[in-house]
């Protein structure tokens, strides 16, 4: 509904709120209700003190709704009525000259999505797509993520599908096409899976020299228990034929891209061995509720161990080919690319380093002289972690304990209970070693794009 800023102003011989009974009959008629009564919600009120002057903040179905309801107001004195947007909506449009967005009905009102995630608590990088992160201390908490404080990572607008008429097509090199209901899919086999997404850009903030792109601190990861069909029962029942060897998952989003001019639409590839090696789920829902618009309703993949590019959301197509995809977001972007004496080297981007993150103690934190407990959380794409150590003010490393369920493709939690004697600057670092021998690097190699940053984390908090 439109939104709109209203004052009132009237002469201090004319105060209304000096009769009690005029008072009164004007703040039933501004209560909640009353305005409820009229079609108007109002979001807030104050008066200016001494100056004889009341604002609101109201929404109505137009501007005609909202004079009608500002009669007795009109009766004390002046009204004026200025129309409004949200700082999220002037944000998400482009400033405050711009025109307000044009909302279409099949995407989510990119001002309405952005409020939200603001209002969850995510560090919002950009509004339009919209691209927020979980702030670090929010990692210190339960073994998964809760939905809202999921980082949210877009490329395009978010898509608003109806899961009613939707469908899921899987074609291509197949015996059988499918065409399947959301319905088709809760009848088949579900499947829970704990699961770290980590998108392959989180960190790039901190290479140096700058790189381009979306600019993430390390909350671009998160864990969430998904739920779904696994991948391989669909690819099953569609049957591959003889041949047929690579995966296009096609989500429903698009736009336009650098160097392209006409739009695209959001896709990524994976090989059959690929997604059978990984466990791949269908989910359709993210820690017991159906996902939500943002992160890929009615259904996205999930593919864990790999960076999150790879867990396509609002999942429409899965096509089955003999060549592997070539999709602008498999070909241009997610590689690594070095320039290694003096030579250009070129990777993609597939499995997750190994990293840990400190939650406690936080940035600038500061810590009672005594015990404490130093605490994050540890993952990697190429196996369990099997070690975490943490070293203070540059002194040796010491052995963590891992806590809860080793799940392979989620975050482990890590705890050190420690002593701290002296007063004074407190450095932390935390390193993990994976199960396949992986070790953080001092520093990670600096590439192009700014991908897989796993650089070992460091802390600068004070004991007090
Ligand atoms: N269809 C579609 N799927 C997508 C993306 C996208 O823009 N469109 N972004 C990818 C990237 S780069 C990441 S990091 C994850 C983010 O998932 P989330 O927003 O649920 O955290 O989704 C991936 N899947
Ligand atoms: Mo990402």
């Amino acid at each position: 509904m439109p939104l709109f800023i209203v004052r009132h102003q009237h002469s201090p011989e004319a105060c209304p709120a000096r009769d009690p009974a005029m008072g009164a009959m004007l703040l039933n008629h501004l209560s909640r209700p009353s305005a409820a009564r009229h079609g108007v919600a109002i979001k807030g009120e104050a008066v200016v003190r001494g100056a004889h002057s009341l604002f609101f903040i109201a929404e109505a179905a137009d501007e005609a709704v909202l004079q009608a309801f500002l009669t007795p107001f009109r009766q004390a004195g002046e009204v004026e009525v200025m129309p409004a947007s949200t700082c999220a909506e002037v944000v998400a449009s482009g400033g405050c000259d711009a025109h307000p967005t044009q909302v279409s009905t099949t995407s989510l009102d990119p001002a309405d999505a952005c409020q939200d995630a603001i209002e969850a608590g995510l560090v919002v990088h950009s509004a339009y797509p919209l691209n927020g992160e979980t702030s670090v201390r929010d990692l210190a908490g339960g073994a998964v993520m809760p939905n809202g404080r999921f980082y949210l990572r877009n490329h395009f607008d978010i898509p608003k599908l109806d899961g009613e008429s939707y469908r899921l097509s899987v074609g291509g090199m197949v015996e059988r096409p499918l065409s399947l209901r959301m319905r088709d899919l809760h009848n088949l086999h579900a499947e829970s899976l704990v699961v770290t997404l980590e998108c392959a850009g989180n960190g790039r903030s901190l290479f140096d020299p700058a790189v381009p792109g979306e600019p993430w601190g390390l909350g671009a990861v998160s864990t969430a228990e998904w739920t779904g069909v696994p991948l391989i029962e669909v690819l099953e029942r569609a049957g591959l034929r003889p041949g047929a060897t690579e995966l296009t998952f096609r989500g429903a989003d698009g736009g336009l891209v650098d160097g392209h001019d006409t739009p695209i639409r959001f896709e990524r590839g994976l090989s059959f061995d690929q997604i059978r090696e990984a466990g791949a789920l269908l989910a359709y829902e993210m820690n017991g509720e159906p996902l939500s618009s943002p992160h890929g309703y009615p259904l996205r993949l999930i593919v864990p161990g790999w960076y999150a590019v790879a867990c396509v959301k609002w999942l429409t197509e899965i096509v089955v080919s003999d060549k592997p995809c070539e999709a602008y977001y498999q070909t241009e972007k997610y590689w690594y690319e070095w320039v290694r004496n003096g030579r250009d080297e070129r990777a993609p981007v597939t499995l997750m380093n190994v990293r840990a993150l400190i939650a406690s103690p936080d940035r600038g934190e500061s810590l009672p002289r005594g015990e404490t407990a130093i605490r994050g959380v540890a993952w990697s794409g190429a196996g369990s972690i099997c070690r975490v150590e943490v070293s203070l003010n540059g002194g040796p490393w010491h052995e963590a304990r891992l806590l809860g369920e080793r799940r392979p493709g989620a975050w482990q939690w890590w705890e050190l209970i420690t002593r701290l004697d002296r007063i004074g600057p407190l450095a932390v670092r935390a390193r993990a070693t994976d199960m396949s021998g992986r070790i953080q690097p001092e520093r990670a190699e600096w590439n192009r794009m700014g991908y897989g940053n796993n650089s070992i984390h460091s802390v600068a908090a004070r004991v007090i």
